[in-house]
């Protein structure tokens, strides 16, 4: 962000922009001219008519009543009596970037989608990232499922790939939706809580509700509390299909890996940071982009051949199942990097509307139910969220691909179909616009060829009914300090449900079937009798472990983007600065510098070092490291000073790395704690390369026992 002083306007210069979905094609470029810049314009009303007088409404003297002739006045306040409009349903709160999609080859044996075809094309993306439960306003870091919705504005066509950070989801059917949302939303008669799942009427329904179980344990899980929404994976959940030129078809999964590894906050942080700081995750993303550390993602599939569909111990078409990356590993096709912040928040982020039923050929859909349902909800939904069904002409929407059919008028109409015949075929305009017959390139859709021969039935498959495995599969595969968090969060959240039958059936008949331990250390927590054995018998699973499905095996190994506050006061050595703010550099990562207040601090060979801002401005939770140079005067000075303390014992309890330099050595007295592998006292090189290490690490998981005596 600019925080130059504007000029004042001087000349009338040309009041538009254009689109740039991060794709440099001049000739999609001067199609669009949406962008409006008021800079050197006139302030006008919506009729164009120059206004005088923006301060005072049109009054009979100067201390009389107003009058109704005032247009001026009555445009600007009807406008403004409208600007709001429903808000999604879920998905409320979320935050968007544009990009660009890069397929890394011609994946031409796999699917005709031409953007998956030609590595020379940059595809422009818009992505949202939301969390689900809370409304517009509520706070980033909540513990909750996180959108991850793509819209790829490929030359065949927008595609849209609606996903979660988590590869399940709560239900089998959709038509369970409404049921479960209002489960989870705020309860309706008081409307709380806001953001979170910890209140009875979610409890109760997924203790009824078994093929929620894995889905549950996920978001009971760390990853219901990302780092950043850079730091996520992203899943399209649902199998689809890849049909190739020659019609034949793949199952795939849609998997998205970001390049900085995902990690998680820890709850403490997460509930700190929903207070401190509510827009951490989008403020973290916005910056992101501004300092050039562009998000990036590998976009890749789990391909799984027509003859294997039933090759698992589970249903592909089942959504709360996914395939082991051990049983199938993901291939990549490419690399999506976002690169450009949004130029108003509501244009964009607010009026996209995504619709998993937005397909282009060579991509098709598989008979998962609820995907099948969401085909019909999205649509709908954009229809009263958005006012009528032409939201697909909104800027952000609008396909880069040309657009034409017999579609006409309706609310917020904008294209001006020229031309007399609104329906084919047609004689009187030469017969367009007319279909195209599918081919191997730039064809009609088509859609895959499946033979069905079945009864008109309301029934749930068999191949759908085992609930409890890959819970348990996922259970047992998380690192111990990733199950801690886990019974954790069941405690935590069930300790908040009044209702002591649900917390029982939870425990019980859920969790008891999941994992007897997991069961019994809930019920501990919760003064619960722990559950002898499961009410569901244990299925034969051909694996018992998925490594690649803890967050302990997905982190890069290296520093890029990472945050470190430095805390200083007056006679701070400022040549430890200096030799910190280079090794940090060079690794890609970023370092603030922040004092007892925001004025400048003295270093101890007396200069004068502007501060970043001051420690109450940025505290710790929003770090990922602490760096405390050395200087008697200033370590003096942050001894005697709570905040500091404070912080940086915050920061022990979060378990992350900290630097204790040259004379900081006196804090671990005051602060009354021990070295450890990532609390590294020292002034050497060595000192230097230990912290690093220790933050690329992410965690000091070895501490966590030890920081609980800490208090919060
Ligand atoms: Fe949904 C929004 C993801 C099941 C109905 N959903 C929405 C968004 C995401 C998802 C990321 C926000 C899009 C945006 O940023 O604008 N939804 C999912 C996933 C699901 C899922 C990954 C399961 C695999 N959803 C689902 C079902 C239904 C819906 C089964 C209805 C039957 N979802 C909606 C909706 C929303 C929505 C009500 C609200 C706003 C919107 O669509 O545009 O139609």
């Amino acid at each position: 962000m600019s925080t130059k002083k504007p000029d004042t306007p001087k000349s009338q210069m040309a009041g538009t922009d254009t689109l740039d979905r991060g794709n440099s094609n001049s000739k999609l470029k001067s199609l669009e001219t949406f962008r409006s810049d008021a800079t050197g314009q006139a302030l006008r009303t919506n009729q164009g008519v120059k206004i005088a007088d923006n301060q005072n409404t049109l009054k009979a003297g100067a201390r009389g009543p107003s009058l109704l002739e005032d247009f001026i006045m009555r445009e600007k306040i009807t406008h403004f009596d409208h600007e709001r409009i429903p808000e999604r349903i879920v998905h409320a709160r979320g935050v968007g970037a544009h990009g660009y999609f890069q397929s890394y080859d011609n994946h031409s044996a796999l699917t005709k989608a031409g953007f998956l075809r030609d590595p020379g094309k940059k595809t422009p993306v818009f992505v949202r990232f939301s969390t689900v439960q809370g409304p517009r306003g509520s706070g980033d870091t909540v513990r909750d499922v996180r959108g991850f919705a793509v819209k790829f504005f490929t030359d065949e066509g927008n595609f849209d790939l609606v996903g979660n950070n988590m590869p399940v989801f709560f239900i089998q059917d959709a038509i369970k939706f409404p049921d479960f949302v209002h489960a989870v939303k705020p309860e309706p008669h008081n409307e709380i809580p806001t953001g979170g799942s910890a209140h009875d009427t979610f409890w109760d329904f997924v203790s009824l509700q078994p093929e929620s179980a894995h889905m549950v344990i996920w978001a009971m899980s760390d990853r219901a509390i990302p780092k950043s929404l850079r730091a996520m994976q992203g899943f399209g959940v649902h199998t689809f299909r890849l049909i190739n030129a020659q019609g034949r078809s793949s199952f795939v999964k849609f998997h998205w890996r970001p390049t900085v590894g995902t990690c998680s906050l820890v709850w403490d942080e997460a509930q700190k940071l929903a207070g401190k700081d509510t827009d951490f995750h989008r403020r973290d993303l916005w910056e992101s982009i501004e300092a050039g550390d562009y998000p990036e993602w590998e976009f890749g599939v789990q391909i799984i051949a027509e003859e294997d569909e039933h090759n698992f111990d589970f249903d592909i078409l089942d959504p709360t199942k996914l395939i082991p990356e051990e049983l199938v590993p993901i291939t990549p096709l490419g690399k999506m990097v976002l690169n450009r912040n949004p130029d108003n928040y509501f244009a964009e982020t607010e009026q996209v509307a995504f619709c998993p039923g937005h397909i282009v050929p060579g991509i098709d859909f598989s008979n998962d139910p609820l995907l099948q349902g969401r085909l019909f909800s999205y649509t709908d939904t954009q229809i009263s969220r958005l006012g009528g069904p032409n939201f697909h002409e909104l800027p952000i929407n609008r396909p880069l691909a040309p657009f034409h059919n017999s579609q006409r008028d309706a609310m917020h109409r904008i294209t001006l179909d020229k031309g007399r015949a609104s329906y084919e075929p047609n004689s009187i305009d030469g017969g367009w616009p007319r279909e195209t017959p599918p081919a191997a390139e730039d064809g009609g859709f088509e859609s895959y060829n499946e033979r069905i021969d079945a009864h008109k039935i309301r029934q749930r498959s068999e191949s759908f009914s085992d609930h409890f495995s890959q819970a348990r599969l996922f259970y047992k595969s998380m690192s111990k300090h990733e199950q801690e968090h886990i019974i954790a969060a069941y405690s935590f959240e069930l300790g908040k449900v009044e209702r002591e039958w649900i917390r029982e059936r939870q425990v019980n008949e859920i969790l008891a079937n999941i994992d007897l331990q997991l069961a019994a250390r809930v019920a501990e927590n919760l003064g619960l009798a722990a559950p002898k054995k499961a009410t569901v018998a244990e299925r034969k699973t051909s694996l018992s472990r998925s490594p690649a499905l803890s967050q302990a095996n997905l982190l890069p190994g290296n520093i890029k983007t990472r945050k470190v506050a430095i805390l200083a006061a007056n006679g701070v050595d400022g040549a430890a600065i200096d030799a910190l703010k280079k090794a940090l550099k060079a690794e890609g990562a970023h370092a603030k510098l922040l004092g007892p207040t925001s004025a400048p601090v003295t270093t101890a060979d007396g200069k004068s070092l502007p501060v970043d801002a001051s420690m109450e401005g940025l505290p710790s939770v929003a770090f990922d490291a602490v760096f405390v140079p050395g200087g008697a005067q200033s370590i003096k000075a942050l001894s005697g000073n709570g905040v500091a303390l404070h912080y940086l014992l915050e920061a022990y309890k979060h378990l992350k790395a900290i630097a204790l330099h040259g004379d900081a050595r006196e804090l671990l007295h005051s602060l009354r704690l021990e070295a450890d592998e990532g609390l590294i006292v020292g002034a050497d090189a060595k000192a230097l390369k230990a912290f690093i290490a220790a933050i690329a690490q992410h965690r000091v998981w070895s501490r966590e026992e030890k920081a609980k005596a800490i208090p919060a």
